[in-house]
């Protein structure tokens, strides 16, 4: 369970977060309806667990982390973005979103493609934005975006990942995705926060590692959720039909096997956290929310 000074801390900047994108939407001069869209997945629930871990850099770095409020709102919409495409009838077809109608069911095919659009075109725009910072952090910015989001990064898995959904996958194919898909845009929100901060290089490196086995510990964590309670997959052999047709950690290694490699992503992580030396208390805590997040 998260301790009081993460719960304190979270608290705090996820309000101004909300704040933020809601601010970010209302002053757009845009159709009503497509503004509507773009409030209607951006204030949906979602953990905000992109911009948490770029305040919680900032935080590590003793940076004030409302100087991240911009590229945490701007992270926050690729992440919407994506939700709402990748719910579309032409990808997964998905009708509820954390428990509400899918942004497609609510305005419409058309209006949720290209709300996700404005949501990723806005979000290069508030990057270049950031307030208080030189014109090279804030391209900066804008470069680490676009590798983490696009076509080196979360399309790739994307793409990676529909491609790969008629045959068995091996680990390194599964991993690839997962790197690319959930990975890239977790390790871009800490190096964005990174930038922010100014970190050396070896900081910078140690950063890169530590979010990459994150991610990777943040998917089998989601894998293992999906098949959460099923007491009799566990101990299946390696290979065996766990859960459904798709490949993922438990059908690959089965439960046990997909639980030891979350461990040890988490370990992996938090050694890196420790090579830091600077007050890494936040960061190591939401690692452990990753490790037993319940949804
Ligand atoms: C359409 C270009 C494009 C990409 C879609 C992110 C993504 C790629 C698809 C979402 C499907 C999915 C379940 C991915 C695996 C893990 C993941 C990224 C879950 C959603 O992130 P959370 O848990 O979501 O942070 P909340 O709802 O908390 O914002």
């Amino acid at each position: 369970m998260a301790s009081l000074h993460l719960d304190t801390f979270s608290t705090k900047y996820k309000q101004l977060l909300e704040d933020q994108l809601r601010k970010s939407i209302d002053r757009l001069e845009a159709p009503e309806v497509l503004k509507d869209a773009m409030h209607y997945s951006l204030e949906a629930g979602g953990k905000r667990i992109r911009p948490l871990l770029l305040f919680a850099t900032l935080h590590a770095f003793q940076k004030d982390p409302e100087i991240g409020l911009n590229a945490a709102a701007a992270i926050e919409m690729v992440h919407t973005y994506s939700l709402i495409h990748d719910d579309l009838p032409s990808m997964d077809n998905d009708d509820l979103r954390r428990g509400k109608p899918t942004n497609h069911k609510v305005f419409g095919e058309a209006n949720a493609i290209l709300a996700g659009d404005a949501l990723l075109t806005y979000s290069f725009q508030l990057m270049a934005e950031t307030p208080d910072v030189p014109a090279d952090a804030k391209l900066a910015l804008v470069q680490l975006l676009a590798q983490s989001s696009g076509a080196e990064g979360m399309v790739a898995g994307q793409v990676a990942d529909m491609l790969g959904e008629e045959k068995e996958l091996n680990l390194a194919e599964l991993e690839y995705i997962h790197i690319h898909k959930t990975g890239k845009m977790l390790t871009g929100s800490v190096l964005a926060g990174a930038i922010l901060s100014s970190v050396s290089e070896e900081e910078w490196e140690c950063l890169e590692r530590f979010s990459h086995h994150l991610g990777l510990a943040f998917q089998i964590r989601d894998d293992l959720l999906d098949i959460d309670g099923d007491e009799e997959l566990i101990g299946k052999p390696v290979g065996s039909d766990v859960g459904n047709h798709k490949t993922t950690y438990p059908s690959l290694l089965g439960i046990k096997g997909a639980q030891d490699e979350l461990w040890k992503q988490i370990e992996l992580a938090k050694d890196y956290l420790l090579k830091i030396n600077k007050d890494t208390q936040l960061l190591q805590e939401i690692t452990d929310l990753v490790e037993n997040r319940k949804y």
